[in-house]
C-alpha cells in the first residue's frame, strides 16, 4: 500500500470548521417535518479567556447534540455571551480600559476560541446581552412585568462602602467581619429605594417539579431555597399598643411554653414599645445588628445578644405577661419578624433564655414520657410529643397537638394556619453602570412612569466616568438622567439604577430562537416550534438563582400569554467541577485556569473533546491533569492507521466466520453500549467504549478480516460513532472512506441485535448434585429461562419423576442443580 499521510489535527481540524462553516452545515431552522431537539448550553460570561472549565461544560453536551442529529432530529445548538456585569467594571477600574471596549475585546476572542471547539454551534443565532438589541427586550420584559404588578420598588438595604462611597455587590463584601474588597473599610448597611420581582407569587408552583427531568440535587436545593414551612400566624396583645404583634411558628403546640417574645432589631414596633430606661441600650444594639449579614445572624454557633425592650405582650392562650425582647437571631426578612420564644423546646430559645435568666417552661413531653425538669435541662427538646401544662389542651398526643392548638387559636381569633417560605422576591436593582438601565422615569407630578415602549431600548451612554466615585456613573452623567416626563412632559429623571444581570440570562435561549427579530423578543413561530428546551447543560452553582429566575420568568409570561407550557427547560444535566492545580474550581476569578489553547494546539481538538469526557464521570468532574492526553491522542493516531493502512493478516488466509461474527457482535454491542451512554450522558464509557473496540478491530484485521463485509461495516460504524465526539478526524476519514459529505449527516447506525447476541453456552444440569444432561442454550439466558429447560429437560426429568422438587440452584452461566426428595 501507498503511504499514508500522517494524521495531522492542526491541518485537519480548521479544514474542516471553515468548510462547515461555510456549509452552513449546522444551521438549524424551522422544519415542520422534523421532530425538534434544542440543545441548550449556559452561556458563557467573556471573562477573557476561554478555559479547560469551557471545554468541559461545552463539548460532552455539543457530542450529544450530534448524536440527536444523526438519529434524525433537527437540532439547534446556539451560544452567546451574558456580557454585562461587574467584572468589565472591575476591570475598567484596575486597567483603565472602558467597560465596552474590554467586554467586547474578550468576546472576539472567546469567538474565535470556541469556534476551535469544532462544535455545531449556529453562529447566526448568536446573542450578546450588552448589544441594544438585546437589552431592549430584556427592558420590554422589565415594563411587562411593571404592568402586571410584577415589579415594584421598595426601600431596601444595600451594602455600601463609606470609603469608597459606593454599594457594592455580594461578592465584593468579605472576611468575618464584613469589609470592602478594595479598600478594607467595615462596611455598612443603607437604605435605598430598589426594584423587586415578585418571585414570592410563584414560591407554590415552584416547588412543583413533576413536569421536569432535573438531577434530584437541584430540586432539592431550590427545595431549600424556596423553604417552605407549615405553621401558624399567632396574634399576641401588646401592651399600650393597639395592633396585635404577630409571628409565625412551626410549632403552635409549644404556646403555652413561649415565656418571651423576640423581635428582629429592624421591626417596625421596636421604636414604640422601647420604654425610656431602655432607649439607650436598645438603639446601640439595633445600630451593631445592622452590621451583621443575615448569614452570620443565622449562624447556630453564635453566643446569643439581645436587649429587652421594657415592652410586653399577653400570650393569647393563657393570658400571661411576657416580656418583649430584641436579637439579631431574628431576621426581618423571614416570618413577620418576630417570634414567641419557647425555650424548652427550640435551641436557639434556649439558649437564649440561659443566657439572660428567662423562664423556661416545658409544655411537650420528652421522648422518654417525662416532663422535663427545667433547671435540670441542658438543651432544649424540640421533639413532637404529648402536650402537657397547657391548660385545656393538657394531655393531647403528639399528632394532634399541631391541629388541635390551630383549631383552638382559630376559635378565638387569635391566630390561623399559615405556610411561609424563606423565597424572598427578586431584588433587581444595581446600583451600576455596566447592566441594561431599568427604562423608568420618575416625574415630580406623574411619579414612577415607565418608557413607553417604542422608546426603547433606553440606551447605556458610552461617555461615563468609571473610577469610584460615591455615585452610580449613570447618576454622575451630566445628562443621560435628563428627561421628559412620558406622561406630562415636564422635565423628569430617568431611573439610574441597572438590572441585575440574572435578568438578561432569564430568557436568552428565546433569544436565540428569533436572531435579529424585531417585532417582539422572540418570534411566535420560533417559540412554537423550538421551544421548550428538550436538554439543558451547565454548572450546578446555577441550581438556585439563575434557574430558579429563569423558572419564575417563564411562569410569569406563561400567566400574561407570552410563553407557553409551564417550564421553559424539559431536562437538566449538571457537569462536575474540573478543579485547577489548588484543588479549587478552575475560574478566571481565581487564577488557576488552564488554557486548553496550547494543548489544541499540540494535540487538536478532537483529543482535547475526547479526552474531557473520557478523563471521569462527566457529572462528577475532578482535577485536571494534562496527563491523559496524550493518550487519546495517540487512540486517534491508532484510528488513522487502522483504517487507512490496516495490518495484513498473519498468515495468509482471510478470516473465518468465526472471526468475522465476534468482530460484528463487538461492533454491534459496542453501538449498543453507546447508544445508552449517550442518552445517559456516560461520556467517559463512550470513548472507552471505542477504545477497546478499536482494539478488537485490530485483532480481527491481524486475523485476516480486512476486505470483508464485517469489516467495511466495522468502519463505517466506527466512523459514524466516532462523528459526535471527535467530529474532524471522523469527517476526515469518512471522506477517504465512504467519499460522501458530511459524516455528520449520515444517520446513526442501527444495532443489529442477532449480531449484538451472545453466542451459545452449554448448560450442565444436574440433580442432587449428579450430571443428568448438557443444554445448549443462548448465551444471555436469565435465571429463569434456564432454570424451566433444566426441570424440562430429558435427563433430569427421569430423576425428578415423582419425587417433590425441593430447591434449583443455578450457577448464571454454567449449571442447574436440582433438589429432589
Ligand atoms: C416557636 C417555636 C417553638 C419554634 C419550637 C420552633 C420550635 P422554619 O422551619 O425555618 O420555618 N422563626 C420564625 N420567624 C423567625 C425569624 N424571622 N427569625 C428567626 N427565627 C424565626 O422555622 C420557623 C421557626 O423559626 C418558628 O417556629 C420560629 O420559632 C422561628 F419548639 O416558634 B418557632
Ligand atoms: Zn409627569
Amino acid at each position: 500500500m501507498a503511504e499514508i499521510d500522517r494524521y495531522d489535527p492542526s491541518e485537519i481540524e480548521p479544514r474542516w470548521q471553515r468548510r462547515w462553516e461555510a456549509d452552513g452545515l449546522y444551521h438549524a431552522d424551522i422544519d415542520p417535518d422534523t421532530e425538534k431537539h434544542y440543545a441548550l448550553t449556559m452561556l458563557p460570561y467573556p471573562s477573557g479567556e476561554l478555559h479547560m472549565g469551557h471545554w468541559y461544560a461545552m463539548t460532552p453536551p455539543d457530542a450529544r447534540a450530534r448524536w440527536m442529529r444523526m438519529r434524525g432530529y433537527n437540532v439547534v445548538y446556539p451560544i452567546g455571551f451574558d456580557s454585562f456585569g461587574l467584572p468589565a467594571e472591575n476591570a475598567a477600574i484596575k486597567n483603565n480600559v472602558h467597560p465596552r471596549e474590554w467586554t467586547y475585546g474578550n468576546i472576539e476572542r472567546m469567538r474565535r476560541q470556541l469556534r476551535s471547539m469544532g462544535a455545531m454551534f449556529d453562529w447566526r443565532r448568536e446573542m450578546v446581552s450588552s448589544d441594544p438589541g438585546y437589552y431592549r427586550w430584556t427592558q420590554w420584559f422589565f415594563l411587562e412585568l411593571f404592568k402586571h404588578d410584577l415589579a415594584y420598588r421598595k426601600k431596601a438595604p444595600v451594602d455600601w462602602c463609606p470609603q469608597c462611597n459606593t454599594t457594592l455587590a455580594r461578592e465584593q463584601v468579605i472576611g468575618e467581619d464584613r469589609h470592602c474588597e478594595r479598600c478594607e473599610t467595615p462596611v455598612i448597611k443603607k437604605e435605598l429605594a430598589q426594584w423587586f420581582f415578585r418571585t414570592t407569587r410563584y414560591s407554590e408552583e415552584l416547588l412543583d417539579f413533576s413536569q421536569i427531568d432535573w438531577p434530584e440535587r437541584v430540586e432539592t436545593l431550590q427545595r431549600h431555597w424556596i423553604g417552605r414551612s407549615e405553621g401558624a400566624h399567632v396574634r399576641f396583645e401588646v401592651e399600650g399598643e393597639d395592633e396585635a404583634l404577630e409571628v409565625f411558628t412551626t410549632r403552635p403546640d409549644t404556646l403555652w411554653g413561649a415565656t418571651f417574645m423576640v423581635l428582629a432589631p429592624e421591626h417596625p414596633l421596636v421604636e414604640e414599645i422601647t420604654t425610656d430606661d431602655q432607649r439607650t441600650a436598645v438603639e446601640a444594639y439595633v445600630a451593631q445588628a445592622g452590621r451583621q449579614s443575615d448569614i452570620q445572624r443565622e449562624a447556630a454557633d453564635r453566643d446569643k445578644t439581645g436587649v429587652a425592650t421594657g415592652g410586653h405582650a399577653i400570650n393569647p392562650v393563657n393570658g400571661e405577661r411576657i416580656p418583649i425582647w430584641i436579637a439579631d437571631y431574628v431576621l426581618m426578612t423571614y416570618g413577620t419578624g418576630a417570634i414567641m420564644a419557647v425555650p424548652a423546646h427550640d435551641q436557639r430559645d434556649f439558649e437564649f433564655a440561659r443566657r439572660f435568666a428567662l423562664p423556661i417552661v416545658p409544655v411537650i413531653e420528652g421522648p422518654d414520657g417525662e416532663t422535663p425538669e427545667p433547671d435540670a435541662m441542658t438543651e432544649a427538646i424540640p421533639a413532637h410529643g404529648a402536650m402537657v401544662n397547657s391548660g385545656p389542651l393538657t394531655g393531647t398526643p403528639g399528632e394532634e397537638a399541631f391541629d388541635r392548638t390551630v383549631a383552638f387559636l382559630e376559635e378565638r381569633g387569635a391566630g390561623e394556619r399559615a405556610v411561609n417560605y424563606r423565597l424572598r422576591d427578586w431584588l433587581i436593582s444595581r446600583q451600576r453602570y455596566w447592566g441594561a438601565p431599568i427604562p423608568m422615569v420618575f416625574c415630580d407630578s406623574c411619579g414612577i412612569v415607565a418608557v413607553p415602549e417604542d422608546e426603547l431600548p433606553v440606551h447605556l451612554p458610552d461617555d461615563i466616568e468609571w473610577t469610584p466615585t460615591g455615585e452610580s456613573p449613570l447618576k454622575l452623567h451630566p445628562t443621560w438622567a435628563k428627561t421628559k416626563c412620558p406622561g406630562c412632559g415636564a422635565d423628569a429623571q430617568r431611573e439610574t439604577d441597572t438590572m441585575d444581570t440574572f435578568m438578561c440570562s432569564s430568557w436568552y435561549h428565546l433569544r436565540y430562537l428569533s436572531p435579529g427579530y424585531d417585532r417582539g423578543p422572540f418570534a411566535p413561530e420560533d417559540y412554537g416550534y423550538w421551544m421548550p428546551v428538550d436538554s439543558y447543560t451547565g454548572g450546578i452553582e446555577h441550581a438556585t438563582m439563575h434557574l430558579i429566575y429563569t423558572r419564575f420568568f417563564h411562569k410569569a409570561f406563561r400567566d400574561m400569554g407570552v410563553t407557553k407550557g409551564d417550564e421553559p427547560m424539559l431536562q437538566l444535566r449538571n457537569q462536575g467541577i474540573i478543579l485547577g492545580e489548588d484543588s479549587e474550581k478552575m475560574s478566571k476569578s481565581r487564577g488557576n485556569v488552564v488554557a486548553p489553547d496550547a494543548l489544541v494546539a499540540e494535540h487538536g481538538a478532537d483529543a482535547m473533546r475526547s479526552f474531557l469526557m473520557f478523563l471521569t464521570r462527566w457529572e462528577q468532574g475532578g482535577p485536571w491533569s494534562p496527563t491523559g492526553l496524550e493518550g487519546t491522542s495517540r487512540w486517534l493516531r491508532r484510528v488513522w492507521s487502522l483504517v487507512l493502512d490496516p495490518p495484513a493478516p498473519e498468515d495468509e488466509t482471510s478470516a473465518g466466520a468465526e472471526v468475522l461474527r465476534a468482530l460484528r457482535r463487538k461492533v454491534h454491542q459496542t453501538l449498543q453500549q453507546v447508544s445508552r451512554d449517550f442518552e445517559e450522558y456516560q461520556f467517559n464509557t463512550i470513548v472507552s467504549g471505542l477504545m477497546e473496540l478499536l482494539n478488537e478491530m485490530t485483532a480481527a484485521a491481524h486475523r485476516g478480516a480486512v476486505g470483508t463485509p464485517a469489516w467495511d461495516e466495522a468502519v463505517s460504524i466506527y466512523l459514524r460513532m466516532l462523528a459526535p465526539v471527535c467530529p474532524h478526524i471522523a469527517e476526515d476519514l469518512w471522506q477517504r472512506t465512504e467519499g460522501n459529505y458530511s459524516v455528520h449527516q449520515q444517520p446513526w447506525p442501527r444495532v443489529d441485535e442477532e449480531a449484538a447476541a451472545e453466542d451459545e453456552i452449554t448448560l450442565v444440569v444436574q440433580v442432587n448434585g449428579k450430571v443428568r444432561d448438557k443444554l445448549t442454550v443462548p448465551a444471555d439466558i436469565d435465571r429463569e429461562g434456564a432454570e424451566s429447560k433444566a426441570l424440562e429437560s430429558d435427563g433430569a426429568r427421569k430423576f425428578i419423576e415423582g419425587k417433590a422438587v425441593r430447591k434449583v440452584i443455578y450457577v448464571p452461566g454454567r449449571l442447574v442443580n436440582i433438589v429432589a426428595t
